[in-house]
């Protein structure tokens, strides 16, 4: 897998290259990541990559011509070693990304990620240049960098090799559509605070069991649309614990 990104700041890209399972992954050769910066390809001698916005307002926008040029260099250089080269702009104004999306992601051969600063970018670049636009939510940054860091994550993560406990992003939340249980770890008793009695009790059955309670109460509770998907999902196809564990979760909230 490659990303390559065309920012301004190809030093913020050290968070994924220089830290953490995203680097233990690019040192196995698992990914690879490739900057550019469109401020190498204008054409005035201030090397300048924004403008005044048409029409008046605050602020300054990118202009397509460095950003095409830049884009256009990014897909040669995929090109050539049989990479597609599909275009992801991340903005609050793109598609919900989901887990869906980025396990297609992760199946894929990367992307080219166009990560925009000040007001945004000229609208004819995002119609010549981008096939896709992705949201991480509905608010704002100061760029799209730190929702391309964001997206590189999720998508390495994912590839075979990339965690030491093949185990680990498999369980993770969402996989199955609901929001992951609580963590505790030593000491036994924090500030007065126990850990719950079950997972100290060694008997596995029941820590899976009181795990998949918590997460159906923790969905229910924080993100009832995310229940409501789950619940539809499952309706035809719920194990005799999980009807049983439903039936508690009701019983539980109607005390
Ligand atoms: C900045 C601004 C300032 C004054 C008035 C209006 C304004 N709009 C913006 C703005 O949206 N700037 C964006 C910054 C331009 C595109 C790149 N930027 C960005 C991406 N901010 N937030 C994202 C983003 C990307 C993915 N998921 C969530 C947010």
């Amino acid at each position: 897998m490659r990303f390559d990104v065309v920012t301004l700041f190809p030093e913020m890209f050290a968070a994924v290259t220089d830290c953490g399972i995203t680097r233990r992954a690019l040192e196995r050769g698992l990914w690879q990541l490739e900057s550019w910066n469109p401020r190498d390809r204008t054409e005035n001698v201030h090397r300048t990559v924004d403008d005044r916005p048409f029409g008046g307002g605050p602020g300054m926008v990118m202009q397509a011509g460095p950003l095409e040029r830049t884009v256009d260099a990014a897909k040669a250089a995929r090109e050539e070693k049989g990479l597609d080269g599909r275009v992801i702009y991340l903005s609050p104004q793109g598609q919900p990304l989901t887990h869906a999306r980025v396990m297609e992601l992760a199946a894929g051969s990367g992307a080219i990620l166009l990560c925009g600063r000040y007001e945004g970018v000229d609208e004819r670049l995002i119609e010549r240049c981008v096939d896709e636009e992705l949201s991480l939510g509905d608010f704002v940054l100061s760029g799209g960098e730190v929702a391309a860091l964001a997206l590189i994550d999720a998508c390495v993560r994912q590839l075979p090799g990339a965690l030491n406990d093949a185990g680990s992003a498999v369980e993770d939340s969402f996989v199955d559509g609901l929001l992951d249980c609580p963590h505790y770890t030593r000491p036994e008793v924090y500030e007065g605070m126990p850990v719950p009695e079950v997972l100290l009790s060694g008997h596995h059955e029941n820590i899976r069991r009181w795990r998949l309670k918590q997460s159906l109460l923790r969905t229910r509770e924080r993100r009832p649309e995310l229940f409501a998907k789950w619940l539809a999902q499952h309706a035809h196809s719920l194990s005799r614990e999980e009807t049983q564990l439903l039936r508690e979760i009701e019983a539980d909230s109607n005390e």
